[in-house]
């Protein structure tokens, strides 16, 4: 059976399913058990044909499903409907699903690396431009999300507005998919938004986010705002896709503000307080002044005081930014950025699925809660368990390289 499923994955993908027929139509001369086993192998060489081809330099557009190489084409020319429905398959779990979406990235990379190398690289002559804007529950985010993406859509930019919710790992709903409420950003053409994924571990929807943006860009979107709740660890992932990392803060006393980590602090490129209005004014000005002086020794860091909701300030952020983008752009740090960015996105997705193949393993799966329980009652330590399962993985995994 391994030879013949060595066969298959040489001929490629496009025999496999003349021989599953075949396999089909041989079940009563096969006897049940020995056609499942045949079935089984035929799929996994199947998979792993797919898999080969997906990864292969030389992979066509043709090499789509008829329905993805309609998306694929119709994303380019800038259709929203199909911008969404890229997106949707990328978010998909399905194995199949997940295929075709590896496979249209892969394609979508390879047009704008021919097409749009600058927007791709994030080198000078391109236009397009990440934001990171976190900031705690209230601050005012949506606000001036509605009112920021307006003013640039209005000056001609087209922009994609993608949230990351930190909840939807734990509770399964998305807090920010209820609350992205931008209804005039909503409306306006020349902009898209996308509520965040409601399934899956926060890596996983990071994932999808990092996989988002580079459609988004396809799409024709040259300013993408990634929008994340900072409480959690999804501003630390968000900050590791963008080009600029923004954190925005309402005029809070320190107390208010403590759960903002300082690291994050130290890793935004600009500093937002909000709400900087009315009543407000006074005590915005003194937190401005309070993350100043708390960033003075820092390089190319800034603090600005806006309010979303009379606009004030707004256009002072968008100067601070192009500013940014464009030192970035001139001593080539963005394009270095973004290269590292890659890097440890692949990183990030290695340890994602190697993860996700230890835990589904089912000689792992027989072993955890056994072990969980030692660990539980001091009977064996966290690292000798974790060696023993690790151990146990890797021994099945040369077993099987050599059968
Ligand atoms: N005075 C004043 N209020 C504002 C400003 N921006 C937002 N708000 C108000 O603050 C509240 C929260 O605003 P949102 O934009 O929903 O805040 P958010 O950060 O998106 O909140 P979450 O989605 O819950 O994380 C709303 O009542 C807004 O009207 C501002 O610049 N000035
Ligand atoms: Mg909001």
């Amino acid at each position: 059976m391994d030879n013949l499923m060595g066969a298959l994955v040489k001929l490629g993908a496009d025999m496999v399913p003349k021989y599953e027929m075949w396999c089909l139509c041989s079940k009563s001369a096969l006897g049940h058990k020995a056609w499942r086993r045949s079935l089984f192998h035929i799929r996994l060489a199947s998979n792993k044909a797919e898999t080969i081809r997906g990864l292969t330099k030389d992979l066509r557009v043709q090499d789509l499903l008829p329905q993805t190489e309609k998306l694929y084409r119709d994303l380019l020319q800038g259709q929203r409907y199909a911008l969404a429905r890229c997106i949707t398959l990328v978010e998909s779990s399905n194995r199949q699903k997940a295929l075709e979406a590896r496979k249209l990235l892969t394609l979508v990379e390879k047009h704008m690396r021919q097409e749009r190398p600058g927007d791709l690289r994030g080198q000078s002559q391109g236009t397009t431009f990440r934001i990171g804007l976190s900031g705690p529950p209230g601050a005012g985010k949506s606000t001036f999300i509605e009112n920021f993406g307006r003013s640039l859509t209005a000056e001609g930019h087209r922009v994609a507005v993608l949230a990351v919710d930190p909840s939807s790992g734990t509770t399964g709903g998305s807090l920010l998919g209820d609350k992205t409420r931008m209804p005039e950003l909503t409306r306006d053409l020349n902009a898209y938004i996308r509520p965040s994924p409601n399934r899956g571990h926060l890596g996983g929807v990071t994932r999808t986010t990092n996989e988002a943006i580079v459609l988004c860009e396809a799409s024709g979107y040259d300013i993408i705002i990634v929008e994340t709740v900072g409480v959690g660890q999804s501003e630390y992932l968000v900050s590791d896709m963008v080009d600029m990392f923004c954190l925005l803060i309402p005029p809070a006393g320190g107390d208010e503000l403590q759960g903002i980590k300082r690291g994050i602090v130290e890793q935004s490129d600009l500093i937002i307080v909000n709400k900087c209005d009315g009543d407000l004014v006074a005590p915005a000005r003194r937190i401005k002044g309070e993350y100043t002086s708390a960033l003075k020794f820092m390089r190319r860091k800034h603090v600005k005081l806006v309010s979303s909701i009379t606009r004030e300030g707004l256009p002072d952020v968008w100067e601070v930014m192009m500013k940014f983008k464009e030192l970035m752009s001139e001593h080539d740090e963005l394009e270095l950025k973004r290269a590292k960015q890659r890097q440890k996105w692949m990183w990030n997705y290695i340890n994602d699925r190697l993860l996700e193949i230890f835990v589904s393993h089912p000689a792992i799966k027989n072993r955890t809660n056994h072990l969980e329980d030692k660990v539980a009652n001091f009977e064996i330590s966290p690292g000798t368990a974790a060696d023993l399962l690790i151990e146990r993985f890797v021994q099945i995994d040369e077993k099987n390289a050599k059968s």
